[in-house]
């Protein structure tokens, strides 16, 4: 054994001292740190590379100089480790969503993956990109920080190396966070990154969200039998049903009918319009997959909908560059997924259910088995992106 230096021995003593922490405490203490973005505006962004999740979101309320966290989560980052939880804050993926029979077919070839949602599988199956430590890169400006992460061939049951990052951003003056995924694959694969981020505008843990009222830019969705939450493959007209938003309306008015059967709320894709500004979707039938359209990184965003707190008139509007917009108004909050166990909500408490509401951009639920439906396959030499903005106002 080599001769050890005075230093060296110092050294070594040290690190037997910090072995003398429990395990329980070094597992703390090995989760990373968030990430931190603000702007004069008070606009305050902190960001976990655990799932490249928001953790929290504080924005000024109108005219009362309160400042809110107005996302939904866990206090400790350790919440956001564990399964379940219901994807507070995070970048879903390989594929968000689900897909039935837990299988699909690329290339001529079947892949098999975890069935976690009934016989489906959902959002990432037996690997969930919202529980992986990211690599987090942070720019120079201060106001934008980009995670990366590499899910290889054959993670879950997917076909294909994929890297994939989200970048956050904040502007100088404002109060909007946009959010950039893209993805690139190494074989064809179904690929639906999103946020999924739940809101409270009257700030987390502050009861329901029923009261604020909702518009979408929209007058179609993907229709699903009652008491199931798999698209039939039809595109349906919201005019005249308890799905249309297309004026503002209180989620809660018709919460207790939506969706059937066991699902209590809100839990439907609707069709984004085409980039022509029809409200008809017709631009989505081309069988292209618009997420790795040339123009896919670049175009403009489309306004997918504005939720608006009613006391406060504190205002959340979605811009999105997906053909596809999942409302979901928090009706499993109060499940045991909820507060994944031990680890209790923001504020030491469980939410109560509809504690808050998520607008997924995204490609259409299931759509890796639904010829009718846009196409999410990503193939070797494509770009997927999906980008979206969530602006506040008053
Ligand atoms: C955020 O997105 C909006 C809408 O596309 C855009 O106008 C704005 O410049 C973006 N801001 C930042 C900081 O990227
Ligand atoms: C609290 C605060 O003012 N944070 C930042 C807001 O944005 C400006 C301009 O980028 C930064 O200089 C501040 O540090």
């Amino acid at each position: 054994m080599p001769r050890l230096c005075g230093a060296c021995w110092s050294l070594l003593l040290l690190a037997a001292a910090a072995c003398a922490v429990s395990a329980r405490e070094l597992q703390q203490q090995q989760l990373p740190a968030d990430i931190e973005l603000s702007n004069k505006s008070g606009l305050r962004v902190f960001l976990t590379p655990i799932g490249a999740a928001i953790h929290k979101l504080f924005v000024p309320v109108c005219n009362t100089g309160k400042s809110v966290d107005v996302a939904l989560g866990f206090d400790d980052v350790k919440g956001y480790t564990l399964d379940p939880h219901p994807s507070f804050g995070a970048t879903v993926g390989r594929v968000a969503n689900r897909i039935s029979g837990a299988q699909f077919a690329v290339g001529g070839k079947t892949y098999k993956l975890l069935a976690n949602d009934g016989t489906s599988s959902i959002h990432g199956g037996a690997v969930r990109w919202s529980k992986a430590v990211w690599r987090a890169t942070r720019a120079p400006s201060g106001r934008s920080v980009s995670f990366s992460y590499t899910s290889k061939d054959g993670e879950a049951g997917f076909p294909g190396n994929v890297e994939v990052t989200t970048t956050y951003s904040i502007p100088a003056e404002g109060l909007w966070i946009n959010i950039s995924m893209s993805a690139t694959t190494d074989k064809a694969t179904p690929i639906n990154v999103l946020n999924h981020n739940y809101f409270n505008l009257k700030g987390s843990g502050n009861g329901d969200i029923l009261d604020h009222l909702v518009q979408i830019n929209s007058g179609y969705y993907t229709p699903s039998p009652p008491g199931d939450l798999l698209p039939t493959g039809q595109v349906f007209a919201a005019a005249g049903t308890i799905y249309d938003f297309s004026k503002p309306r209180r989620i809660g008015a018709d919460v207790a009918a939506a969706n059937g059967g066991p699902y209590r709320g809100f839990d439907l894709n609707y069709v984004m319009p085409s980039p022509a500004g029809s409200l008809e979707p017709v631009w989505w039938k081309s069988g292209v997959n618009p997420q790795t359209a040339p123009d896919a990184g670049t175009r403009p965003l489309t306004w997918g909908a504005t939720v608006t707190e009613p006391k406060s008139g504190l205002k959340l509007s979605v811009y999105t560059s997906a053909p596809g917009l999942h409302f979901y108004s928090g009706n499993f909050l109060n499940d045991k997924d909820g507060s994944a166990g031990a680890v209790l909500n923001k504020g030491g408490i469980r939410y109560p259910q509809h504690a808050g509401f998520c607008f997924e951009t995204q490609g259409f639920p299931n759509a890796a088995n639904t010829p009718t439906f846009p196409s999410v396959i990503v193939r070797p030499g494509e770009t997927f992106w999906n980008r979206v903005s969530y602006q506040f106002s008053c």
